[in-house]
């Protein structure tokens, strides 16, 4: 069975896929204290940062993926569309753009990947009741929108990489990665950016993942899923969302089980979902 890199050999350049995104700003600005090299990536210009790539996943030849690839330790891919859109958006951009990373990286030998899954690929999971057992990694997936079924098909492809070719990943299924939480939903699944940056780096260095499924929140009181496997990690969390729980809850009340808004993980994804704008 491959084994990973020695700890004296754990990733320092890394390539970070989504770089103009929400969470990619957030993280690039926060893991080069981590000690990483960022080489960035993205289909749009990264605002300030005029050496990073420009390309589309989806579409781009191999050639130029191979390139955007090579020489680096290990990949965050963050990039693709991170909310709904039709079926044919999200084949291009999330489905097909994961595989040909995955082939660029299998044909340069990247080692470790760090896949952005989400919550969504869970997302009609319904919320745990209090005092039950946390959601576990394992549970059935069940996405909620064609979003969540890409993350889903990430999350196998990613496995069938770890069998066919040695290359280790690990899915973190992100739950709302945000300054602050901004709902009582998200109050279960916040990740705070330290926490995520924390998460990411775990995920970078840890040793034999070889395909490890890890949910990504801070240690929020109301965590609804298990926390497990991204400790195994060395995954330490800092961060709860509480302390904007009494100000959150006055505002909207609390999660109510019988609103089918509210009844899943995947909250209004599963109803109502937000649509990717561009
Ligand atoms: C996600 O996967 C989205 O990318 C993010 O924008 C949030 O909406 C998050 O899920 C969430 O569930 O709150």
């Amino acid at each position: 069975m491959p084994q990973s890199p020695a700890a004296e050999s754990a990733p320092r350049t890394v390539l970070l896929t989504g770089a103009a995104g929400g969470l990619g700003t957030l993280m690039r600005g926060l893991l080069p204290s981590c000690g990483y090299t960022l080489r960035l990536l993205d289909m749009r210009p990264v605002e300030g940062e005029p050496e990073a790539l420009t390309l589309d996943l989806g579409t781009a030849d191999s050639d130029t993926l191979r390139a955007a690839v090579r020489g680096v330790d290990a990949i965050i891919h963050l990039a693709g569309i991170s909310l709904e859109s039709t079926f044919e958006k999200i084949l291009d951009a999330n489905i097909r753009g994961t595989h040909a990373l995955y082939e660029a990286a299998r044909a340069e030998g990247v080692r470790r990947i760090v896949f952005a899954s989400s919550n969504h690929a869970v997302g009609f999971t319904p919320v745990p009741e209090a005092g039950a057992a946390p959601i576990p990694v394992h549970t059935p997936r069940r996405p909620d929108t064609f979003y969540g079924l890409s993350k889903s098909f990430g999350e196998d492809l990613a496995q069938l990489y770890w069998d066919l070719y040695g290359i280790e990943t690990v899915s973190v299924r992100i739950g709302s990665c945000f300054p602050e939480p901004t709902s009582v939903r998200m109050l279960s699944i916040w990740l705070s950016p330290a926490d995520g940056a924390r998460l990411l780096h775990a995920a970078l260095t840890a040793e034999n993942v070889g395909h490890t499924v890890v949910y990504g929140s801070s240690a929020n009181t109301r965590l609804w899923w298990d926390l497990g496997s991204a400790r195994a990690l060395g995954y330490e969390p800092r961060d709860d969302s509480e302390p904007y729980a009494a100000e959150l809850v006055a505002e909207h009340g609390e999660l109510d089980p019988a609103d089918p808004d509210q009844a899943h993980l995947g909250g209004h994804f599963c109803t109502r979902p937000p649509i990717w704008p561009h």
